[in-house]
């Protein structure tokens, strides 16, 4: 099993897409171990996007998390992050497949809707940075049986 990190941003939020994009994680099969609103400030954005601190756009960028809270989830199943990521999209949602998040809700390479985390280690790093211990809980998934073979999990 792997968790991994999820924010739905404030484009999401403003968007009143909340409930939308939280069903289909959910229909997938992911499982939510952990979720919880937050209001975003410099300091961890600074952390979050440290690949993108010296970009032009980055003032943008911080400005658009900032808008509003987020909702940061961690969504557990079998290659989680590689699922997530799949169903998240290319950045820009104009180059987005239809059927990812980004490719059915964004017209835009900033305003995509979702982060999600793109490595197995990057997923640890932020799950650490939006969670802190005892927020991520652990429990049965009660149809986990019907979701996976028996040597899948
Ligand atoms: P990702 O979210 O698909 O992993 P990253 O390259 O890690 O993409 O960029 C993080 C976020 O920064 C993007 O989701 C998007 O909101 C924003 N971003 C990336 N590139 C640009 C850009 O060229 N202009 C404006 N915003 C950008
Ligand atoms: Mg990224």
């Amino acid at each position: 099993m792997e968790t991994t990190l999820v924010l739905l941003k404030p484009s999401c939020v403003n968007r009143g897409l909340i409930g939308q994009i939280i069903n289909r994680f959910e229909r997938r099969g992911l499982q939510i171990v952990g979720m919880k609103m937050m209001q975003l400030d410099d300091a961890i954005l600074r952390d979050h996007y440290s690949h993108l601190v010296d970009k032009p756009f980055f003032p943008s960028l911080a400005a658009s998390m900032k808008a509003t809270p987020v909702v940061a989830m961690a969504l557990q199943g079998v290659e989680a992050v590689t699922v997530v990521r799949g169903m998240t999209g290319y950045t820009n949602g104009r180059k987005a497949d239809p059927g990812t998040i980004r490719g059915d809700y964004s017209m835009s390479n900033q305003q995509n809707i979702v982060h999600a985390s793109d490595s197995i280690d990057n997923a640890a790093v932020e799950l650490a940075r939006f969670f802190k211990p005892g927020e991520i809980l652990n429990y049965k998934h009660a149809l986990a049986e019907y979701m996976y073979g028996s040597d899948e999990i």
